[in-house]
């Protein structure tokens, strides 16, 4: 039986802290730069976009026209699917009403026959569909349908959800109904339909999502003819690159994942989300496959994906370049969308560990630790005057900006947060699912309720007490799968994990304690991966760490770790980095010889080298920084 949502979670402890980093500074900021608001940020234009589009249908003046991405829109339309989240957690009669106020605006915004993108509303009406492959009208709807489930399901409210609901089955005319062939060049909008249908029930959106799915990749191809047809292009990007938007073969055949890396994740998510409602099993297969691609053969250990700049995609297996990384935002919460709904397919924690290896690491590592500053590039390791310098890191920034021109990354890492609570629990008609720990009450719609209390992610005690009780299933992580201890009521509960769960029939009242490994670990890569050659990197609990200059007298570089040496995890640290835990590593420092090379065996002295949290770099200025360090 399929895992759902569930019905309703309140954060404490680590989630609280940043639900309400979200709340309290990452959704205003962001609305602030979508009204550009912020002074000295890059221009969004994103919500005069929606007011001008509005004009331009009722025939007035639009003013200072459209600006900004093609996708504009999404940028909106995911900063207020964040507050839809948020207002479900923290009510705010203030974020409620500026809410509400930006969906008025949105509707009128919409185009009699129910089409809505700005950008072909205020200018080229008549090029509406003619460039699936780059315009990203789907996608931005999609976007916008997402946001319409979220507020609806936060608020009770409908006005969105009915816009949408109209905007969807324009679509469905378009694309079902009067046959037109297409499919849009980035996949969104088929996870969101499946998404408008669930909230809807309208029958329509479920097939229109279905169709989409199945039409990608089909002969005769759909985008190079297109490209023909039209005189037209946004960037010009090339027709014939068939893997760069998944579409290199019908789905169902897709083997590996390749192409641009948001993409790929949104394209999953919505496959797996059409195999869940319709039972199809060799849809089913492919995304298993497909999963098994991804977090193989093509992840970092940060749980980033994407690992060229180049189409910011996919390359091939084992290319997991620590420097040169992309590893977008966007695609690691993609990415935990994909986790999601894999598991919903099939309890197995081997999902939620990748849920939590995108979440705690590239995910957090995407915001700085005031959530006014972003990442879009998560590299695996940065050093100044290099990263951003040479003409084969241009990409990777050493320390995060504070918006962008495009700008897909940050509302995406705040719709993320605000719902952490769906992706840490789940729940089938008879088991409540504890995939994440994360502190805080929670009830689920099938009659359980707990209050988990924990201070992981660096503290490895896991409190569940059980107010309404029923079957609870908790995660042991992969990490922690040969150290656990499970107790009821303070009796030691045994039992073997199924898939990465223990399963236990709770009662009112009873107190259910999870005891996780806590000692920090060495990580080694296949030595497939020709980056990672003697290389070595260090885990705590779901944390990947890192080597800052800063903690390393500046030079992380002529660092190496010794092999199968100590790991000392110190003392939890509340004023360090937002909270934290330094790990400390034995380790040799090479002295520098004066010359690019020497035949002279350079000096080498014994020290400490000191380990952050990979989610807590590049918050202290330029450094220096290394996940994966040589081992000698
Ligand atoms: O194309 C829309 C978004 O912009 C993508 O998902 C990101 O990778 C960025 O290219
Ligand atoms: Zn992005």
């Amino acid at each position: 039986m399929r895992q759902i949502h569930i019905s309703s979670y309140r954060p404490a402890g680590f989630a609280e802290k940043y639900q309400r980093l979200v709340a309290d500074t990452v959704i205003p900021y962001q609305y602030d730069i979508l009204r550009d608001a912020v002074p000295g940020a890059e221009e969004s234009h994103a919500i005069k976009n929606f007011i001008n589009a509005g004009r331009a249908l009722r025939g007035e003046d639009t003013g200072d026209g459209f600006r900004g991405m093609v996708f504009q829109d999404s940028d909106a339309a995911k900063w207020l699917e964040a507050a839809a989240y948020s207002l479900a957690v923290f009510p705010s009669d203030e974020l409620e009403r500026e809410a509400d106020a930006f969906i008025d605006v949105i509707a009128a915004a919409q185009d009699e026959d129910g089409y809505l993108d700005t950008r072909f509303t205020i200018k080229d009406r008549e090029k509406r569909w003619t460039d699936l492959l780059e315009a990203h009208e789907l996608y931005c709807m999609g976007h916008m349908m997402e946001a319409a489930a979220a507020y609806f399901e936060a608020t009770g409210k409908r006005k969105l959800l009915d816009v949408m609901t109209k905007c969807a089955l324009h679509i469905y005319r378009h694309f079902v109904e009067e046959g037109r062939d297409g499919y849009s060049g980035h996949p969104e909008v088929e996870l969101a339909l499946v998404r408008m249908y669930r909230a809807t029930e309208e029958r329509k959106l479920l097939e229109l999502a279905k169709h989409f799915v199945d039409v990608r990749g089909r002969e005769p191809y759909y985008f190079e003819r297109e490209a023909r047809e039209r005189d037209w292009e946004v960037w010009g990007n090339d027709a014939s690159d068939r893997e760069y938007q998944q579409s290199h073969a019908p789905v169902r055949e897709q083997q590996d994942a390749v192409g641009h890396a948001v993409r790929a994740m949104y394209l999953y998510s919505g496959m797996a989300d059409v195999a869940a409602e319709t039972g199809d099993a060799e849809l089913s297969a492919a995304c298993r496959r497909l999963w098994e691609s991804v977090t193989q053969k093509r992840m970092y250990v940060t749980g980033g994906v994407g690992s060229t700049v180049h189409g910011e995609a996919f390359t091939v297996d084992y290319d997991l370049p620590s420097d040169t990384a992309y590893a977008e935002t966007c695609a690691s919460v993609g990415l935990i969308f994909f986790a999601m709904r894999m598991l919903e397919r099939e309890h197995d924690g081997e999902y939620a560990d990748v849920m939590e290896r995108a979440f705690y690491n590239t995910v957090l590592a995407g915001m700085s630790l005031d959530g006014k500053r972003f990442f879009y590039v998560n590299p695996l390791e940065c050093v100044p005057g290099i990263s951003g310098a040479a003409a084969t890191e241009r990409h990777v920034l050493c320390e995060r900006p504070g918006w962008f021109a495009c700008a897909c990354c940050p509302p995406n890492a705040a719709r993320l947060i605000a719902s952490l609570g769906k992706y840490a629990y789940g729940e089938t008609h008879d088991t409540a699912f504890c995939n994440m720990f994360l502190a805080g009450e929670v009830e689920f719609a099938n009659g359980v309720s707990l209050e988990c209390s924990t201070g992981y992610p660096y503290g490895f005690e896991v409190r569940y007490d059980v107010r309404s009780g029923g079957r609870i299933a908790v995660r042991i992580p992969g990490w922690s799968r040969n150290k656990f201890t499970v107790e009821l009521n303070g009796q030691e509960y045994v039992c073997e994990p199924e898939k990465g769960y223990v399963y236990i029939d709770a009662e009112d009242g009873d107190r259910i304690t999870v005891t996780l490994d806590d000692a920090p670990r060495y990580v080694y890569a296949s030595p497939k991966v020709p980056a990672l050659s003697g290389k070595i990197a260090v885990e705590r609990g779901p944390l990947v760490y890192c080597f800052e200059g800063a903690d390393n007298g500046g030079d992380v570089l002529s660092l190496s770790l010794r092999r199968g040496g100590r790991l000392r995890a110190e003392k939890f640290d509340p004023n360090m980095l937002g909270g934290t835990a330094v790990i400390s590593a034995e380790a040799l420092r090479t002295a520098d010889p004066g010359a690019l090379y020497t035949s002279e065996e350079p000096e080498r002295t014994p020290v400490t080298a000191r380990a952050v949290p990979y989610y807590t770099w590049a918050n202290r200025g330029v450094n220096q920084m290394r996940v994966w360090m040589p081992a000698e």
